[in-house]
């Protein structure tokens, strides 16, 4: 799906700012002017931004509205409204009528509203958002009514519910013959470049396409809508030295554009060979974070303030790439990370795939993961969907190397090859060109998980010193590369750390190994690099987490998930200056 852009043949109207919003309606499907006093700020989750709990603790529909005029020159274009993301459910309404219905909450999707409104006048928009989660959707959660008789959110992933329109609403103008889609695929072979592309139009229709240098001069064009085209003396886009290129593309009625769109592509090759993970033919290690889109008010709301703040602090600290756990982010952030070379792991939000952790240690799962009364067909089917709904959004972007297609599944249970085996081929179809990957959780281990040779790269999270071996780094260094020689032995395959992290409260110190303090953060992440710095398959390291987020309560959260490098309003632990000393030096070294 093409992201929303002004072209010379589409005009772009933003319509993020302060709307009427009401939690009120519930579950009656919507009609007519909202009764509410509330507004709401858009982009933003709504969870934080008011002071009731009931509207924090909500489950269930809520309810966006606002006026919007057409622009009186879009009289003869198509209008269509988008939605970024609507969490985890969307409903749209032009007046009274409902044009768009969209599941999975973190990407976006478009109605062509036309026949309903008219150039120059107003309609009324109203966006219905339902943060339900169940056993068919991605991630899943279960609805339970207390005592008091209020419906309770329950969810097997680790970070706040938040619901809402976290990311922008646009209405855009295009032609009634236009381009539909565009796929670029970028090879290298000695100083050309390749860039393999095809145009999906609306209707059959002549398309011309010319590549672009990043000064606008043409380096390459051709005529059709699919081909390749050649880049002699390319500029490749490099981690930490992004190139971006520009395909403009053009639909042509006789002599007259009629639709004309502009999409940036960097040309970069990925490879898994043996155990190295290959950029552009060069090995590249991974240093970095799982991140959260999550800030104080906000929620999980884009912002592009934190966009860049977090960007800088990336490079400060000496981060080359970053896991969008656990779910896609917003497409601004993936089109920063092209223009600035940092390099992504592109997540699906299908977290919490597994029983077993309501197990606790034991890691027993009270049921079982993978059947037809848990997470079955319809759940499969609800992945299959998050998957081809990123891919479609994301393919083209040169930042992404690599597709993580659920976190934490519970890998070592029976079903879960046969739940799994599809959905790898799938993306793999999507797809052929990154490698697939999926975290696996600490219980699946080399010995027992059952899906780990269907994957490219092994993504590990490991808690060894906090959540097993807690304050002994001894022991826990022995678990670990226990653990980890097992994997590189059976396998043969590059090993990423996905996930290794200690909650720690800032301003909290101690001499011995006391968990929560800044010296324990910093020992363990030590005891983990010595380890990773042992095992010859590793290609990269992903700390958990970049900053301090927002969880459900818990015994074992304090206002939060505390593992941050950094705290929720960005401030450095006293582990971010150690990252800073292994990771500045570390690019020029592995
Ligand atoms: C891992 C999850 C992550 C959690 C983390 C933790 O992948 O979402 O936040 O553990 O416990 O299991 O901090």
């Amino acid at each position: 799906m093409l992201r929303p852009r002004s072209t010379p043949t589409r005009e772009l109207v933003n319509l993020d700012g302060l709307w009427r919003f009401s939690v009120e309606q519930a579950d009656r499907p919507w009609a007519g002017p909202l009764d509410t006093t509330l507004e709401a700020a858009v982009p933003a989750s709504y969870n934080d931004l008011f002071t009731d709990s009931a509207i924090r603790d909500h489950v269930g529909w809520a309810w966006y509205q606002r006026q919007v005029r057409v622009p009186r020159g879009w009289a003869g274009e198509r209008v269509v409204l988008r939605v970024d993301a609507a969490t985890h459910r969307g409903r749209v309404y032009v007046d009274d009528v409902l044009v768009a219905e969209h599941a999975g909450g973190y990407t976006p999707f478009e109605a062509d509203i036309t026949e309903h409104v008219r150039a120059g006048q107003e309609f009324r928009l109203t966006i219905g958002v339902d943060n339900e989660l169940t056993d068919t959707t991605i991630p899943p959660g279960t609805i339970t009514v207390d005592a008091g008789g209020r419906r309770r959110q329950t969810y097997l992933h680790d970070f706040y519910n938040y619901a809402g329109l976290a990311r922008s609403v646009w209405l855009y103008s295009r032609p009634a013959v236009h381009i539909e889609d565009i796929t670029i695929v970028t090879g290298l072979e000695e100083g050309t470049g390749t860039v393999r592309y095809s145009v999906r139009t609306s209707e059959p229709a002549p398309v011309r396409v010319r590549a672009l240098d990043a000064t606008g001069a043409e380096v390459a064009a051709a005529d059709g809508a699919e081909g390749v085209l050649r880049i002699d003396d390319v500029t490749p886009w490099r981690p930490g030295a992004a190139y971006l290129y520009d395909l403009l593309v053009e639909v042509l009625d006789g002599d007259r554009v009629a639709d004309s769109y502009t999409e940036p592509f960097g040309v970069r090759t990925v490879e898994v060979r043996g155990t190295r993970f290959l950029i552009n033919g060069e090995p590249f290690y991974f240093t970095g974070f799982g991140k959260h889109e999550d800030t104080p008010v906000r929620g999980k709301g884009h912002d592009n303030a934190y966009l860049v703040h977090d960007f800088q602090l990336m490079d400060w600290i000496g981060a080359n790439s970053f896991r969008t756990s656990h779910y896609p982010y917003a497409e601004e952030v993936m089109e920063f990370a092209d223009r600035h070379g940092i390099v992504v792991i592109d997540e699906t939000a299908a977290v919490g795939l597994n029983l077993a952790v309501q197990g606790g240690l034991t890691g027993v799962p009270p049921k079982p993961t993978f059947s037809p009364e848990t997470f079955g067909e319809a759940t499969r089917e609800a992945h299959a969907r998050a998957i081809r709904e990123l891919i479609a959004r994301d393919k083209n972007h040169p930042s992404i190397v690599m597709w993580c297609i659920a976190n934490e599944p519970s890998s070592a249970e029976e079903g879960a090859r046969e739940y799994f085996e599809p959905l790898v081929e799938l993306t793999r179809k999507l797809d052929p060109t990154r490698p697939v990957t999926y975290a696996a959780v600490i219980f699946a281990t080399h010995e027992n998980d059952r899906i780990a040779d269907l994957f490219d790269v092994l993504c590990l999270n490991r808690y060894y010193g906090w959540y097993i071996a807690t304050g002994d780094l001894a022991t826990a260094e022995t678990f670990l590369e226990r653990d980890l020689r097992g994997w590189a032995d059976k396998h043969g395959k590059p090993i990423l750390m996905s996930e290794y992290g200690a909650d720690t409260m800032p301003g909290l110190h101690s001499v011995w190994d006391t968990p929560w303090t800044e010296e324990y953060q910093q020992s363990y992440l030590e005891m983990n690099h010595r380890v990773f710095d042992r095992i010859e398959a590793f290609a990269g390291e992903h700390v958990w987490n970049f900053a301090d987020f927002q969880t459900a309560n818990g015994i074992h959260r304090v206002d939060g998930n505390k593992k941050g490098v950094f705290t929720r309003d960005r401030r450095p632990k006293a582990a971010a200056h150690a990252l800073r000393a292994r990771w500045k030096p570390l690019a020029g070294r592995k």
